[in-house]
């Protein structure tokens, strides 16, 4: 057996430094340089990343994403050429889009069988080699080139990781030669371990500034759109708001669960009537917090608290800010409550203020709860989404995550499902068809907790299926999978409807592109031995969600195909 020290030995040294525990990869003939090196990495007990093959490439680059949202720790990804990368394409947009790092590569042949010296296969002729792949996503991702040579490419591979977890994160993409792979490579003199990017915090006077305006201000409020992808924020806004007895409403665009929905501060989600008499606003981690745009909540002064406040993904943003805290959001809020603390604020005032909001919670909680019975108590022929939503939070675990790849029902779950603790709800960016992968991502990283992807049956049908339930059997992934199947793509109805609402299509009752004949999708799962059931009846559907959660529970995937009313 030869040990070769070459390009792919180079490749995974790096992904090593840079503490990668995963290479999610759809393969490509490019890639045996990387294979020779982890087989070599195995044989020797090295530690190292392990290598996670995926049927397909928008799954590689969606459980990369899933299991960085948990971990916080950038993943590698390896795809073919320019005809993989395309594949990719709709998670790594998705990946920019949410702020992920990531390094995700593919290959083609510079020489192109002309080099008497190196004997290349043939197809990189034939068109897979397209001059230049990086090209193809340039604009979905933080920054994307070739490798230079077989000389740089260790050090742009570490450069590529580090670069990706600055702000703003996201997706780098390397383009790197085969023949720079297959060359020799010699390992630099003086290697490092890569550190993890540091925290970047807001300047103190600016933390002064911000805590002097809430300090006087007599009703504060925050809007969370994404404060709570990191725990630590989370928590802290939970450390701030019941130091000064701020109320806390989730943004109406948020992806992430920001603050426990079962906390007496807890007003719900974009319940922004309460910023209209607000004296100051805190909006935290916002991306597209108001709609339209233009329209100013209320007539308080608006702190924008964020690491990346404007983002380069969106093509027009009015945060309608008056002042800025940039950096870190958990150390924000942490030096905000360390601010409030050392100022000794009055006790009466913060008393008052948390009964009128602890009231304020309670009125809204009640109404949750009018809601729900008035859903269950429909003619029992059909099962209501809220019916399906309030039996989930019934059944399901506390520590359960949901990834949420609904359409029409997505406000519904966000509103009354349980959120009580940090990392129990993600929503992804960009197109549809990245739930599964994504909760694959999410289980990997989080073993030990429940994952239930929620998911419209349009959106569903978006989805590598079968290459996900193949990861999930492969690697030992079991999620609990619901499909909110209301035979439509509703959400294109709606939007007809909207514009047209005396027009051809809704006189006729006749809806082009909202039709949907699936299959049965409680079927999909048999093919890898997962259950699966069809819920028609109200009355069956808590003892179909139970058997789903033990076949969960006790290793196998599951798929629910509950038919809604609408
Ligand atoms: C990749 C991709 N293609 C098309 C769309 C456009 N689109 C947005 S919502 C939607 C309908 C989704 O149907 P379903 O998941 O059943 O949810 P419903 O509208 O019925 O609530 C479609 C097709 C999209 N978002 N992403």
């Amino acid at each position: 057996m030869k040990n070769y020290v070459d390009g792919g030995e180079a490749i995974l040294e790096a992904f090593r430094k840079l503490k990668i525990d995963y290479i999610l990869s759809s393969p490509g003939s490019e890639w045996s340089p990387v294979w020779e090196a982890l087989v070599r990495q195995k044989l020797g007990n090295r530690n190292g990343p392990a290598y996670i093959d995926c049927w397909h490439e928008t799954l590689a680059v969606n459980m990369a994403t899933g299991y960085t949202l948990m971990t916080g720790r950038p993943q590698a990804v390896l795809v073919h050429a320019g005809v993989g990368l395309l594949q990719a394409g709709m998670g790594i947009h998705g990946a920019l889009q949410a702020e992920v790092p990531m390094v995700v590569m593919s290959g083609e042949s510079h020489t192109l069988g002309e080099n008497p010296e190196l004997d290349i296969e043939p197809q990189w002729y034939g068109g897979l080699s397209v001059g230049g792949t990086e090209r193809f996503v340039d604009n979905i991702t933080k920054w994307s080139r070739q490798v230079t040579s077989p000389h740089t490419l260790y050090e742009t591979v570490i450069r590529a990781g580090e670069m990706a977890q600055r702000t703003p994160m996201g997706p780098i993409y390397l383009n790197v030669a085969l023949e720079h792979m297959l060359h020799d490579w010699s390992p630099p003199a003086n290697d490092r371990d890569v550190p993890f990017a540091p925290r970047v915090q807001a300047h103190p006077s600016e933390v002064e500034k911000v805590a002097g305006l809430l300090l006087k201000a007599k009703n504060p409020i925050v809007v969370a759109e994404h404060a709570g992808r990191d725990p630590a924020a989370f928590q802290a806004l939970v450390e701030l708001a019941d130091l000064l007895a701020v109320p806390v409403t989730w943004g109406r665009a948020a992806n992430y669960a920001n603050f426990p929905t079962d906390h007496p501060l807890y007003l719900g989600v974009a319940s922004y009537d309460h910023l209209k008499d607000a004296d100051l606003i805190l909006l935290v981690g916002g991306r597209a917090p108001w709609y339209p745009p233009h329209v100013r909540p209320g007539r308080g002064k608006i702190v924008a608290i964020n690491d990346n406040q404007f983002k380069g993904h969106m093509i027009y943003q009015n945060l309608h800010a008056d002042l800025y805290l940039e950096g870190d959001i958990a150390a924000s809020l942490q030096a905000l409550a360390q601010a409030a603390r050392a100022a000794k604020v009055a006790a009466d005032p913060v008393k008052k203020r948390r009964e009128k909001w602890t009231a304020a919670h309670d009125t809204f909680v009640a109404g949750l709860k009018a809601e729900k019975v008035k859903a269950r108590s429909g003619n029992g022929k059909a099962i209501d989404p809220l019916a399906l939503v309030a039996t989930l939070g019934e059944v399901m675990p506390a520590d359960t995550i949901y990834v949420d790849e609904t359409i029409t029902h997505g406000q519904t779950l966000r509103q009354h499902l349980p959120f009580t603790a940090p990392q129990t709800f993600f929503r992804g960016f960009g197109g549809l068809g990245q739930g599964i992968g994504t909760a694959l991502g999410i289980k990997l990283a989080a073993r030990e907790r429940p994952v239930a992807l929620l998911v419209g049956d349009g959106g569903f049908l978006y989805n590598p299926v079968i290459q996900a339930l193949g990861a999930s059997k492969q690697h030992g992934l079991p999620i609990l999978i619901v499909v909110f199947n209301n035979r439509k793509y509703l959400a294109m109805e709606k939007g007809h409807i909207h514009h047209y609402p005396d027009g051809a299509a809704e006189s006729a009752r006749m809806h082009l592109g909202s039709r949907l004949d699936g299959p049965d999708y409680d079927a999909l799962g048999s093919h890898f031995g997962f259950h699966g059931e069809r819920v028609v009846e109200p009355g069956k559907l808590k003892a179909a969600l139970q058997t789903a959660m033990q076949k969960v529970q006790d290793g196998s995937t599951a798929i629910l195909n509950v038919l809604l009313s609408r």
